[in-house]
């Protein structure tokens, strides 16, 4: 037949008349023994008290705000321990002491068994929440820890701002119940985007995003939030590479290669991916180490109906730049046609967003993770640059190199920017 077993509290020190500043259980739970019962608090420390057996709570004689000691009747326990008292060796607290069982008012009525709650004790830490007056108790705490929620961040609703288990709770439904994408995941404190009716305002039309605008749309988000961008802008002077180009596309126009600024570009960024190795890298997971790449693959962002892909051209190192032009070409039109592989688009180690077809001055291109850097291309336009006291009509290109500032110092990307114009000015120099 199951027992009625009267829960005291414990040996808690030198402590009397301690307050009780949560009470986690009610009449009727069905408790696991070490589940916590209630949490003391004194001037030094909060404490919980857990169950030492399994069983159903038949009654609370205490609630919040009430002052107890050692022995006092914390509840009465439906016991579905078998063993009658489990006391000794079981738990950190002493065993109650026959006078205190026999001072118990519940003892005779329903001939309980006192039982000394084990208490588990951690320093009180300063008040937390914003206003200062809130507190948490150790349980609260690891509830709050094990979902991951910061007790810091959560409003408290008890007495005196205390946070309760309903506030941890009450604070994870809220996080959950906030749209995707808003930053609510990442752990981000973000409003919430609004919610607007459209419609209230004029005709609309819903179209829903195309596949590949979702799926890059989740990267292109997650890179902006949690990469630190910065934009190095500069302009290189591709006025004779232009002659030189425009040379080559003549010849290899019979072909149908065309060549444009962008194979250049390529066949450049490699030679400056050289001479600064780490932005051929990438930070390893734990990110503390930087995975230095000997290979040279760079992505090419292409604009399709269907949104942004970027597929990698390999071993750009090895190639000569009509071989990159004729393989620039025909992987924009595999990925314009549908026909690209997932493989096709991994493994870059550094990626060009070219704009200079359409036009534009400048733009801020967003990190193609775990790249640490990516190259904006603008359109080249003819401007009086100063030279020998005179001015000269050049043609300038702009650039614009996105990178991630957590590993890649801005002197060392303006000296990147720099030798790379360098080399676009005198294109002999992609030879070397
Ligand atoms: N300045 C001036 N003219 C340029 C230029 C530049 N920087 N870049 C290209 N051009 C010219 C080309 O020479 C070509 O001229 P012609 O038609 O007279 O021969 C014309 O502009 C069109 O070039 P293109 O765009 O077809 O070819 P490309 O090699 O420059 O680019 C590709 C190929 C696939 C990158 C491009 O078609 C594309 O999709 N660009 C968009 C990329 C994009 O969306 N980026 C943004 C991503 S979000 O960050």
């Amino acid at each position: 037949m199951a027992e009625i077993k009267q829960v005291l509290v414990p040996d808690i020190g030198d402590y009397k008349d301690v307050e009780i500043i949560e009470v986690m259980v009610k009449a009727g739970d069905k408790i696991n023994a070490e589940d916590n019962l209630i949490t003391l608090e004194t001037d030094k420390a909060a404490m919980d008290v857990p169950s030492p057996h399994a069983g159903t709570i038949k009654e609370l004689k205490v609630k919040v705000g009430d002052k107890v000691s050692q022995g006092s009747v914390i509840l009465l326990l439906e016991s579905s321990d078998s063993a009658s008292t489990t006391q000794a060796g079981k738990t950190p607290a002493a065993a109650p002491s026959p006078s205190v069982a026999a001072t118990a008012p519940e003892q005779s009525a329903v001939s309980a068994k006192p039982v000394a709650a084990p208490v588990t004790a951690a320093p009180v830490l300063p008040p937390v929440v914003a206003g200062g007056k809130a507190h948490a108790s150790p349980a609260i705490r690891r509830f709050a820890r094990e979902l991951g929620v910061q007790i810091a961040q959560v409003k408290g609703s008890g007495e005196k701002g205390r946070v309760t288990k309903d506030d941890v709770q009450n604070f994870v439904k809220a996080a959950l119940a906030q749209p995707r994408g808003t930053g609510g995941g990442s752990g981000l404190q973000v409003l919430a985007m609004p919610v607007v009716d459209f419609a209230k305002f004029g005709s609309i039309e819903t179209r829903p995003l195309s596949r590949i605008k979702k799926l890059s749309g989740a990267n292109l988000h997650r890179n902006w939030v949690t990469i630190p961008h910065i934009t190095q802008f500069d302009e290189a002077d591709i006025t004779e590479m232009e002659v030189f180009r425009k040379e080559l596309n003549a010849e290899y126009a019979k072909q149908k290669i065309k060549i444009t600024p962008l194979a250049f570009m390529l066949k450049a960024v490699v030679v400056a991916l050289q001479k600064f190795p780490e932005f051929n890298a990438s930070l390893d997971a734990g990110g503390e180490n930087l995975i230095l790449k000997q290979y040279f693959h760079v992505g090419v962002a292409v604009d399709t109906p269907n949104g942004l892909m970027v597929p990698v051209l390999r071993d750009v190192d090895q190639k000569g730049i009509v071989q990159l032009a004729k393989e620039l070409g025909e992987i924009s039109a595999k990925a314009r046609d549908l026909k690209i592989t997932a493989a096709e688009m991994q493994g870059g180690c550094f990626s060009i967003s070219s704009l200079g077809g359409i036009g534009g001055t400048a733009f801020t291109p967003i990190i193609n993770a775990p790249e640490l850097a990516i190259l904006g291309v603008s359109r080249a336009v003819i401007k009086p640059m100063h030279q020998d006291d005179t001015f000269v009509a050049k043609l300038m290109l702009p650039l614009s190199l996105s990178y991630d500032h957590r590993v890649i110092d801005g002197a060392e990307a303006a000296r990147f920017i720099v030798f790379l114009t360098q080399v676009l000015a005198d294109v002999r120099r992609l030879a070397l």
